[in-house]
């Protein structure tokens, strides 16, 4: 039995208020006490002591949404108008001829940019077939592995056999609204059901998507299917992608991962909480791609809301500490005093929360895994979580996933 009492003083559980001189045992991998450093120091005599010293001791941070298998498209991408002449530029790359050892270099790339900007778990979309899934694997990171599928790879898709370990797990990730015919969703919706596995899914992201959902005229059928030899498919019409996909009864089943969800209306969230539907805000790549923002102030109440870098192919880095920044000033502006503990919360528990996973990681509770950051204090401002907030990889001094050490400062 392998037990360790990690001491910092400033412990930031996100479940519960912060707590000063404090310490944290974990025995196994897993947080088996939290409290006052003199108190389990007396508890825990001859315990193995990692003394932190002067920083935060949190839960480490979920990036709910990477494409890390992308990297290299970045160097494809010219300047683009709008959301479809960004997908254009994407679908030529992709189309290329791509040399496996160049995917497998993005991945690895990703992976320790990941480490470095304190992430301890990845929602990572897999699109090739899962070249991918080795490196996650070995790279000690909790892992969610979504399995990107589309109408173009129908016929070659496995909606079945997902595979399941203690750090990694797969799911389905059909593409999007646009790119996934109803007979598609409507598979996926019945293996869903199945394995009772949850989905995720690319919504509500470009005003395209609403104008493709309510049978306008839209850039998606106009430019980009005539690309891809690709056929208008017959659909049910709605007033709103959220809406779309729930006529099919898609958030029926247990738990589905909405990625972005720019273009949603107020009065839809109480429905979004009611199905229990997971979000994962992207907010640098909505700028990136030139679709708005998220409206922040309607999802102040929800408790599944995460953050994700989204890929390079749509972002200037997969650095962590920039993308809760970027949420921070964005939450700022609806939420005042209330965005710093509120981006904090979505890029840990809330993220945890919005891929289905608050039960092993995302806060310092007794029986989760140990999943932490230490951020020391060089820069820190008097509240906690600003701290965090202005925190970059200069201040993360250790990290560990299930209680293994993957990144220490000495
Ligand atoms: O999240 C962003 C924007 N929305 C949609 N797709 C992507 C994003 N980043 C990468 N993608 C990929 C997607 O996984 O672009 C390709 C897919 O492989 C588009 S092909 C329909
Ligand atoms: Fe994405």
């Amino acid at each position: 039995m392998s037990k360790l009492l990690l001491t910092a003083d400033t412990v930031l559980p996100i479940s519960s208020p912060p707590i000063n001189d404090s310490a944290v045992l974990i025995e196994d991998g897993v947080i088996k006490d939290i409290g006052t450093r003199q108190k389990l120091m007396r508890a825990n005599d001859g315990v193995e002591i990692l003394e932190l010293g002067s920083g935060i001791l949190m839960p480490g941070f979920i990036n709910a949404h990477v494409h890390l298998e992308l990297g290299w498209i970045k160097e494809k991408i010219g300047v683009f108008q709008g959301f479809t002449g960004w997908l254009k530029q994407i679908i030529r790359a992709k189309r290329e001829p791509i040399a496996e050892k160049t995917i497998e270099s993005s991945v690895k790339e990703g992976i320790e940019a990941l480490i470095s900007s304190g992430v301890t778990t990845v929602g990572e979309i897999s699109s090739y077939g899962g070249i991918d899934k080795p490196f996650l694997k070995r790279s000690g990171l909790r892992t969610v592995l979504f399995r990107e599928v589309l109408d173009s790879k129908d016929e070659t898709s496995d909606l079945s056999n997902f595979e399941s370990e203690p750090l990694f797990e797969e799911r389905l990730f059909p593409h999007a609204p646009y790119s996934c015919s109803p007979g598609l969703l409507k598979k996926v919706i019945q293996s869903h059901e199945k394995s009772k596995i949850p989905l995720g899914i690319h919504l509500a992201e470009s005003p395209h998507e609403m104008e493709f959902v309510r049978g306008k005229e839209n850039a998606f059928e106009s430019t980009i299917f005539p690309i891809i030899n690709k056929k208008p498919f017959s659909r049910s019409m709605a007033e709103t992608p959220f809406s779309y996909l729930d006529e099919m009864d898609f958030f029926d089943g247990p738990g589905v991962t909405t990625v972005h969800m720019v273009q949603v209306k107020p009065e839809e969230v109480h429905e979004i909480r009611n199905k229990n539907v997971g979000i994962v805000l992207c907010p640098r790549s909505n700028l990136f791609l030139q679709v708005g923002a998220p409206p922040l102030e309607n999802y102040r109440g929800l408790e599944r809301l995460g953050l994700g870098t989204d890929g390079l192919s749509s972002n200037y880095n997969l650095d962590y500490f920039e993308e809760l920044r970027s949420l921070h000033l964005l939450m700022s502006l609806s939420l005042g005093k209330d965005a710093a503990s509120r981006s904090v919360y979505c890029a840990t528990l809330g993220g945890a929360k919005a891929l289905y996973i608050e039960d092993k990681t995302g806060s310092i509770e007794k029986g989760k895994e140990a999943d932490l950051i230490f951020l020391n204090s060089d820069n820190r401002s008097n509240d906690p979580y600003l701290s965090v907030i202005s925190s970059t990889s200069k201040n993360l001094d250790m990290l560990m996933v299930r209680g293994n050490i993957l990144y220490s400062r000495t």
